[in-house]
């Protein structure tokens, strides 16, 4: 097995090359589990857990590996235990559901995410929830895809492709049906080999029929593994990232209810740059777009250039993402001092038993 395959490259190579003689090895983190994690390296599929030091050195949980992270790690007699996280392209989190100001991270190296929504009526589509999508995406580094699935299931896709369209500000459209196919080819156009997706969307959108559909492509060309087979292979392991038929990596998640914004207003620019651009236009450069003289967003929603429920929305995401911000830079600053109190403790404790 070669870590290549897994989304290894030279760049990597580089970054590990003052390990060389370290006992460490790499490995790419494919599934984890109440800190067990599934990690693959050049022999195949082990088991790592983290060491002592590492929870112990950790402030945040944004530090753990998560599935996607490539990793260092020295070889137990029993398992692996990963060393360190290298350096991550991407990463995509969310607050954490609930009052906690934690961040929760999902998933690490992305080259693309694809919002996957279904087109058979339920609620899960709205151009509301594709603009917070977007924000959680764009905040990450990696490159948003928007996926319409269930199009077999669907009168009129056009429809949704249009209302997507209005809030996608280029970001790529995708129809597709992993029931027949269709679209499917979009998906692997977009996702080369080598290149790493992640499938995010609220429960029973179809990430996971799709990201089926995807593994048994190939499968089905050379057609020489059984169809029963392959379900079963699917069904029994509890990989998070599966390597697809043409090379490429793939990590299907379960599905998310509620998302609550964080990380970084830049992020919000690029969902709305129709507001960014406008606000180009604005008479003061700190313009808050409310009620300003001489504010070009106003004057774009006047004109109905940009709609109110987009303005709206919006702020929303401001203003979340601001909240979020000053919460979490308390919470970090909370957990620092408690990290050096306990080492001053520590110290003390020390420092006394050794003037005993
Ligand atoms: N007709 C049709 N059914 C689909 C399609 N995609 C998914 N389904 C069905 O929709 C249901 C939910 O699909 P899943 O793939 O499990 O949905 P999911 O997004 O993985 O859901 P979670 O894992 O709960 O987040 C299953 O019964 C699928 O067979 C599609 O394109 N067409
Ligand atoms: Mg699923
Ligand atoms: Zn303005």
């Amino acid at each position: 097995m070669s870590l290549n395959l897994y989304g290894w490259d030279d760049n990597r190579k580089q970054e590990i090359s003052g390990f060389e003689n370290s006992g460490l090895v790499p490995g790419r983190i494919i599934s984890s589990s109440r800190g067990i994690y599934s990690v693959v390296n050049k022999l195949g599929e082990v088991r790592a857990e983290l060491s002592g030091a590492f929870r112990y050195k950790a402030v945040s949980n944004l530090e753990y590996p998560v599935v996607g992270d490539f990793v260092l790690m020295r070889e137990e007699p029993e398992l692996y235990i990963v060393d360190q996280v290298l350096s991550r392209r991407s990463l995509l989190k969310r607050k954490a559901p609930g009052e906690s100001s934690e961040e929760q991270i999902l998933a690490a190296n992305m080259d693309y995410v694809f919002l996957v929504f279904g087109m058979d009526g339920g609620r899960s589509f709205n151009v509301r929830a594709i603009e917070r999508l977007l924000t959680l995406v764009w905040d990450s580094g990696a490159s948003p895809v928007i996926v319409l699935n269930k199009a077999d299931l669907c009168e009129d896709p056009g429809l949704y492709q249009s209302e997507a369209d209005s809030v996608s500000m280029g970001v790529a459209v995708i129809i597709s049906s992993a029931a027949t196919g269709q679209g499917l080819d979009d998906i692997r156009a977009v996702l080369k080999q080598g290149k790493t997706g992640l499938f995010i969307g609220r429960s029973g959108v179809g990430k996971s029929a799709l990201t089926n559909a995807l593994m048994e492509e190939l499968i089905n060309e050379t057609g020489d593994v059984r169809h029963d087979d392959r379900k079963g292979r699917h069904t029994t392991t509890s990989r998070d990232m599966f390597l697809l038929p043409w090379g490429a990596l793939l990590i299907d998640t379960p599905g998310i209810r509620e998302i609550s914004l964080t990380g970084d207003v830049s992020a919000l620019f690029e969902t709305f740059s129709d507001i960014k651009e406008a606000s180009k236009g604005c008479r003061f450069n700190d313009c808050s777009h409310d009620s300003e003289p001489g504010c070009a967003v106003q004057e774009a929603i006047q004109s109905g250039l940009i709609s109110e429920d987009r303005y709206r929305s919006y702020k929303k995401h401001l203003n979340e993402i601001k909240y979020q911000q000053r919460r979490g830079d308390a919470r970090l600053e909370m957990l620092e001092r408690e990290k050096w109190k306990a080492i001053h403790k520590e110290y003390k404790n020390f420092g006394s038993k050794k003037g005993q």
